[in-house]
């Protein structure tokens, strides 16, 4: 997999993607993650990369120019399945469309700010808009960030057997069960004695009840699908 981030401020995404499974994930030759900065590819002068809304009103918009530019410097370089704009108004993202998209291979992930780019890219370059949630985020760099956690750990070979994402919450539409870990005892604090007894048919149905039992007091509209 393969995944390009245009964004205004890669500052922000550096030492996001340089740590813990998505570093490993890189080092092992799974997953490319590309920063891209949009200031590198104005044809303005001092670096500009977004202006004045036509029609007035607060709030800056980022500029066709830089973006179509930055586009198609990477397109000219390899095929792209999905350019992906973060926006509040895009699809939410969910677990479901995280599993579809991670069965592809390369992405162009597009940053919002400011009030967004200029409706020109979404009509005739994004491919696909997504939401990470219906709450507002000053940019898409932390939406960015977001989605790519979420598909980069779907690659085959980047968790391992213990932190296999087919025991995830959401996976089978169900939360995850309650975890515990030494000591056992923790000043009268005990873990499930049933954790600890070795019957692994038993530990499976426990785990079950639990993460139904959860599923149905969190979030009853899993249950409904
Ligand atoms: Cl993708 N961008 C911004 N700016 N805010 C968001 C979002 C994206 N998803 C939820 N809130």
């Amino acid at each position: 997999m393969r995944i390009d981030i245009i964004t205004c401020l890669p500052q922000l995404l550096e030492s996001f993607f340089a740590a813990s499974i998505l570093r490993r994930a890189q080092d092992k030759g799974l997953v490319e993650v590309h920063l891209h900065d949009l200031r590198d590819y104005t044809p303005y002068k001092h670096r500009q990369v977004d202006d004045y809304a036509f029609g007035g009103g607060a709030g800056m918009v980022l500029m066709i120019e830089p973006i179509v530019r930055c586009l198609r410097t990477l397109q000219a370089q390899r095929q792209y399945d999905e350019i992906i704009y973060l926006t509040p108004d895009g699809e939410t993202l969910n677990q479901k469309t995280a599993n579809t998209l991670s069965l592809k291979e390369n992405f162009i992930l597009l940053c919002g700010h400011y009030k967004g780019v200029d409706e020109r890219v979404r009509e005739h370059f994004v491919t696909r808009e997504i939401s990470i949630g219906d709450y507002v985020l000053s940019g898409g760099e932390l939406a960015a960030a977001v989605l790519a956690d979420a598909l980069i750990r779907l690659v085959p070979g980047v968790l391992s057997d213990e932190t296999s994402a087919l025991t995830d919450s959401f996976q089978d539409d169900l939360l995850a069960p309650p975890v515990y870990t030494r000591p056992a005892d923790f000043e009268g604090l005990k873990a499930p004695e049933i954790l600890l007894s070795g019957h692994e048919a038993n530990i499976a149905r426990w785990r079950m009840d639990q993460a139904l039992d959860r599923t149905r007091k969190r979030r009853p509209d899993l249950l409904d699908e």
